[in-house]
């Protein structure tokens, strides 16, 4: 016999659907988000969470007329299955196949894209006010969780909505988790509102109430549930102070109370916000006992939860050696925006707790607040991925660097990403930190210049950052200390004459390959560490401009205003036109993939920098030739 979810193929099959089969889809999508991410790997904790949530929505609503704006999006698979993507399911994440996240080139049912968090509440604004200039009916409902509102710009959002439009739902999906557990008095604050014995004893009667009665009997309660939240529970008073009408906390793993609570919603003529609260990973214990590890994951065993154990990562080099660094320097302190699992930092906290710090989703507040305690002195280290840095773009611009002070980035999962895809490869820092005057920006080329380089920045005055990659170190012998590096000074890995082959960071084991293929081929091959993208060693690249027919930079980034680009610019402004063979990402986004196969693709590879090279050295070698 078929299941029930193999009748799925749009949203309209949901809505054929009668409450009892409705409950046991709910289980069959568990059982596959299980059983297909134990070999994709993925976002199973957040996904378990809103089964119930998502298919409320598609019985309620019409995508893709009605929009669902999901924050983040990672908890969009459900969505997903829903939507005519089930069969392709087994693809996500995987080359070629869905993405990991909303996408609107992916279904006309993704009317929003994201990957980073705290979009939501103000994308749904803007579609509802272009709706009510355009005179439309539809219906905007964002999605976002309670993590998203430890992020400004949720904020930003809610500070506007009520003056904006009349008509839009914004659910808080509160699981109390954000990677890892949520922080500050916002989280604080929805935990007083669940917690509050008032509320309690209203949801556990109306949701007797709805089980026992459905339909019309269910609105009564939601209704009531929702005066008496407004006349007992004052914590509803921050939403309802921004113009939002509160609704809640209900529970969000109560399909009947869902779906009878949004076609209430639905009619509302003023902005309202339903408080939900739901479970991370529901419905797989091992998801239940490891939120954080569950999140978001490699392949797992189905019944166990039970991973393979990884190699050792630069985020944990990284955490490892503040740990060293904090224990010799009081000044130390380290800042996370919600990702101490991702950066390592996690290591960090039980050594120095005092010095640790994670200020939630916040990238721009963890730099403006590092700026802060560098100017009493402390040495902040901000360990923020190189794409969540982007939020922090002005901060350090005008926080940090304009005022000279001494703060360092450490910017993890700097270069491809792989399975997340566009929106969360960290291919734009060099390019967006470069520009900026007294900064020093490096990139390691393995584990133990991070460490050195870490130590380098510390004794810096000014601020720093230092890119390395996503997942395993390049396992070359660690030093028992680091130690400082000469200031804007490359390594010469190997000298040459013919051609000087740089490769940035971890691109070094390309950069030696190449320069042994052209060993070979008789050629005479430099082979760099540059170490420093800023300050430049100039003189090295003077040196080399007298001697080579060409340069060849490797970089883990897109071409255009990266490393390559850097030396270029140096050569010119030493009006040296010795071409550079740049390889690189090109001036695209990138889709999501296994790393190496990416590379292949858009010729970051020895033989896309071959086609290149051969032809500059044989013109040079040519006029030797006719003489001879
Ligand atoms: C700007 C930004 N910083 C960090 C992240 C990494 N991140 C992805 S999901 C997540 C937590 C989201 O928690 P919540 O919104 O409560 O949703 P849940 O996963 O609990 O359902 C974080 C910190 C991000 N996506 N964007």
């Amino acid at each position: 016999m078929g299941t029930l979810l193999e009748t799925i193929q749009s949203p309209a099959d949901v809505k054929r659907l009668n409450p009892a089969q409705l409950t046991e889809l709910a289980e069959e999508i568990r059982a596959c988000l299980i059983q297909t991410l134990s070999k994709t790997g993925g976002h199973l904790g957040p996904n378990l969470g809103v089964v119930e949530l998502t298919l409320a929505l598609h019985t309620v609503f019409d995508t893709p007329t009605d929009k669902f704006v999901f924050d983040v999006s990672h908890q969009a698979y459900v969505h997903k299955i829903l939507t005519g993507r089930r069969e392709r399911f087994d693809t996500i994440r995987q080359p070629g196949g869905l993405n990991g996240f909303m996408l609107r080139t992916e279904s006309e049912h993704d009317c929003y894209g994201a990957g980073h968090a705290g979009t939501a509440l103000s994308a749904a604004l803007g579609m509802a006010v272009a709706r009510d200039l355009a005179g439309g009916k539809e219906h905007v409902i964002a999605v976002a969780g309670d993590a998203a509102f430890t992020n400004g710009i949720s904020f930003e959002a809610l500070n506007n909505i009520a003056e904006q439009t009349k008509r839009l739902i914004v659910v808080l999906n509160d699981n109390e988790w954000s990677i890892d557990r949520n922080v500050g008095a916002i989280a604080r604050y929805f935990h007083r509102i669940v917690t509050n014995e008032h509320y309690r004893s209203f949801h556990e009667s109306a949701s007797r109430l709805v089980e026992r009665f459905g339909g019309k009997t269910a609105v009564t309660v939601v209704r009531r549930a929702e005066e008496a939240a407004k006349s007992i529970l004052w914590p509803s008073i921050l939403f309802e102070e921004f113009g939002l009408q509160y609704f809640g906390p209900i529970d969000g793993h109560n399909l009947p109370l869902l779906i009878e609570t949004f076609n209430f919603l639905k009619r509302e003529d003023r902005p309202v916000l339903l408080h939900i609260l739901t479970e991370k990973g529901r419905g797989f214990q091992p998801a239940l006992d490891g939120q954080k590890k569950f999140h978001g994951l490699g392949p797992y065993d189905p019944e166990t939860g039970k991973t393979k154990a990884g190699e050792t990562t630069y985020s944990e080099v990284f955490a490892n050696t503040l740990v060293q660094l904090a224990n010799e320097d009081p000044r130390i302190v380290a800042i996370t925006a919600a990702m101490p699992n991702g950066t390592g930092l996690d290591l960090f906290r039980p050594h120095h707790p005092r010095r640790y710090f994670d200020v939630g989703i916040a990238e721009e507040h963890a730099v403006i607040f590092a700026a802060g305690m560098a100017t009493r002195g402390y040495r902040p280290v901000c360990a923020i991925y190189s794409t969540f840095l982007q939020r922090a773009f002005d901060p350090i611009v005008h926080d940090v660097a304009l005022q000279k002070l001494p703060v360092l980035f450490c910017m993890d999962r700097a270069g491809l990403s792989g399975d997340d895809g566009p929106t969360h490869h960290g291919l734009f820092d060099i390019a967006y930190l470069r520009g900026i005057p007294g900064m020093t920006l490096m990139a390691p080329k393995d584990e133990d210049e991070l460490a050195d380089m870490m130590k380098t920045a510390i004794g810096l005055p000014g601020p720093a950052a230092i890119r390395y990659p996503r997942g395993a170190v390049a396992g070359v012998q660690r030093k028992p200390a680091p130690q400082a590096l000469p200031i804007g000074k490359a390594e010469i890995l190997s000298d040459g004459s013919e051609v000087a082959i740089l490769g940035l960071g971890p691109m070094i084991t390309l950069a030696q390959e190449l320069g042994a293929r052209l060993e070979r081929e008789g050629f005479s091959a430099a082979v760099i560490n540059p170490r420093f993208i800023k300050p430049l060693d100039r003189e090295m690249i003077e040196l080399y401009a007298r001697r080579v027919a060409c340069f060849v930079t490797f970089e883990d980034h897109v071409k255009m205003g990266g490393f390559g680009s850097s030396i270029v610019e140096v050569l010119d402004e030493l009006n040296m036109p010795i071409p550079v063979v740049r390889i690189g990402w090109p001036d695209q986004f990138i889709e999501h993939g296994k790393v190496d196969a990416l590379r292949a693709k858009y010729g970051l590879t020895i033989d896309a920098a071959l086609a290149e090279v051969l032809p500059l050295l044989a013109r040079r070698k040519r006029p030797t030739l006719i003489a001879s």
